[in-house]
């Protein structure tokens, strides 16, 4: 018996399905999986899978999750090094061996009935120094086929495994949906994600954020890479044929999938996809930082995605191209088959049911599709999809952004003055919380490098690790803060947003390559009101100084707040940090 064998094995012992079912990924396999899923597969008494209206979304299917299981549960989410010093304050902990047992007895006859579905797969390009292979067990068909959506799954990955350590595992099932009963834990230094009880993406897609971030964030400290929850795009500058990777970190429905599809505004420059959600970033062998998006899949929030705000998803979600394409949670249009979500082109259709699969009565004030209900969608149907995403050695980084949702106080850009201030700037970075997680106040939450749900390891460490990359290379990228969602004192978006932010990439695409100059704030740089190219905006000088002010009082309590928040981290956090607060403090008194 091969170790991968060995580990079902014992699983299977376990868990005691009825079958075992070993994937290939193959596009025959996810029909017969969805057929299963149609037919067979129940969740709260539901079908798992019904069939769209296959002429005008072809290959689409729906899926309804458990009612209380549709977003991140992050309370429930446990990181399980042995000392709890190195989880840090930003995770949960619970010891390997308590969670060990915990699961255990959760996990005994879990899949009683079922069948147990094993998945080899890549995250990353199987050629690509920097991929890692994993097998993920689950008990459930929509898993199956969204992680052939989302990873590059097949069984050639099993020949790259011969020992315990050359994969992560993961082991999932939805149990009985309990929420009393839901924990996804992790034990980095086993390679392995544990999660019972849910079956929601965030949750269950064992390869996204529970091993891409928190376990291989975990790897990339020992590794001395960084695992990061940002987009990766190509802007071409059309002129020059020259294309400029940039990343860029948001937390969860701050608009990254939107940016990482971007339908420029200005002429003369185009944007390609590489990756909405997972980077990967190494030191190449020149020195540059190279990042590689692990997955082959969208995960996307669907309220809100349109032609207008992003038509580019519109035509992958519609391309009918790879199979399947899966939403969940969104409404549906019970006259045509089709889902329907809040925001979408066109006029509300008559005959709606909602995403718990009752009539929807528009007078009621009550949402049609979950706020949180998704998308999974190949990103090969993508029309904007970069021709480097399939490059093993992935893309050369000239420029990091790190943002956040904030009505007030954030300019919408700022550059940091060097690599230790932008880290810093990014660690500062707090957003207003939505509906991607379950649970969240309401209000701003610190969330550095939109990492904090994701982080692996404590993010005093973190931050070390990241200020350690100047002494890693010369050649680091510039490090920039973005806001696209100041508003103005009646409650307005002041910047356009979508297709326009191009407008501030271009800027940013401009300082690198010493261009434009810059105006010094103790934020940092911002633009000068004529180096940005506004025509056709409504952004006049005046929205222009509102955008960028700077208030006293505002930034004083912010100061304060961002001290507060980074004192949990107390010895851990690095020299620099104390520098630059000291900086604010004195700047904003
Ligand atoms: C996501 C998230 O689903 O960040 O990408 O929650
Ligand atoms: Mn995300």
């Amino acid at each position: 018996m091969n170790q991968v064998e060995k580990w079902v094995d014992e699983v299977a012992q376990l868990t005691k399905p009825d079958k075992i079912y070993w994937c290939d990924g193959s596009e025959e396999e996810a029909h017969k999986l969805i057929e299963i899923g149609i037919k067979e597969e129940k969740i709260n008494g539901n079908p798992i899978f019904k069939e769209l209206n296959q002429t005008s979304w072809p290959t689409a299917y729906y899926h309804r999750s458990h009612p209380t299981d549709v977003a991140r549960t992050e309370h429930l989410t446990y990181v399980c090094h042995p000392d709890r010093n190195l989880a840090g304050p930003n995770n949960n902990w619970m010891h390997p061996d308590d969670a060990k047992s915990l699961m255990t007895k959760l996990s005994d006859g879990c899949m009683k009935g079922k069948t147990m579905y094993v998945l080899p797969y890549m995250m990353g390009h199987p050629q690509s120094p920097y991929a890692k292979a994993c097998v993920q067990i689950t008990d459930v068909s929509y898993v199956a086929v969204s992680m052939r959506i989302m990873t590059r799954m097949s069984k050639t990955v099993l020949d790259k495994i011969s020992t315990d350590r050359d994969f992560v595992k993961g082991l999932h099932s939805v149990g009985d949906f309990d929420p009393n009963k839901r924990f996804i834990m992790h034990f980095p230094d086993e390679h392995l994600v544990w999660s019972v009880g849910s079956g929601y993406g965030g949750n269950a897609l064992l390869g996204k954020k529970c091993f891409s971030l928190r376990i291989a964030s975990w790897l990339g400290l020992k590794e001395g890479w960084l695992a990061e929850h940002m987009v990766i795009i190509g802007i071409e500058e059309l002129e020059t044929k020259n294309v400029y990777y940039i990343l860029a970190a948001f937390p969860s429905a701050c608009g990254k999938t939107n940016l990482a599809m971007l339908e420029s505004k200005l002429p003369g420059y185009r944007v390609w996809t590489l990756g909405d959600d997972i980077a990967w970033i190494n030191v190449g062998p020149d020195g540059q930082l190279y990042a590689i998006n692990p997955e082959t899949g969208l995960f996307g929030v669907a309220p809100g995605t349109s032609m207008k705000t992003n038509p580019n998803m519109m035509y992958s979600l519609k391309a009918g191209k790879f199979f399947p394409t899966l939403i969940t949670n969104s409404a549906i249009d019970i006259d045509k088959n089709e889902p329907w979500w809040e925001g979408l082109d066109g006029e509300i259709p008559k005959n709606l049911v909602d995403w718990q699969g009752n009539a929807w009565d528009q007078t009621k004030n009550s949402k049609a599709a979950h706020p949180n209900a998704r998308f999974t969608v190949s990103i090969y149907n993508s029309p904007t999809l970069s021709k480097e995403f399939d490059n093993p050695k992935g893309v050369p980084i000239s420029a990091i952004i790190i943002g956040g949702r904030r009505s007030d106080r954030i300019p919408l850009i700022v550059e940091g003055f060097n690599w230790s201030h932008g880290v810093f700037m990014g660690a500062r970075t707090g957003s207003e919380t939505t509906a991607a997680a379950i649970g969240l106040k309401p209000g701003v939450r610190r969330d550095p490098m939109a990492m904090l749900p994701f982080c692996g390891y404590n993010m005093g460490d973190y931050f070390k690790h990241w200020l350690s990359f100047q002494t890693r290379t010369n050649r680091l990228p510039k490090i920039f803060t973005a806001n696209w969602f100041r508003t103005d004192e009646n409650g307005n978006f002041m910047w356009p947003g979508f297709g326009d932010n191009i407008r501030i990439l271009k800027w940013i695409i401009d300082r690198v390559n010493n261009k434009v100059g810059a105006k010094e704030t103790p934020l940092g740089l911002i633009p000068k009101f004529e180096d940005l190219n506004l025509e056709g905006t409504n952004v006049t000088k005046d929205v222009y100084e509102k955008l960028f002010a700077i208030n006293n009082d505002e930034w004083k309590q912010e100061t304060e707040d961002i001290e507060q928040f980074l004192s949990q981290f107390d010895k851990r956090l690095p020299e620099e940090f104390f520098d630059e607060l000291n900086k604010l403090k004195f700047s904003f008194k």
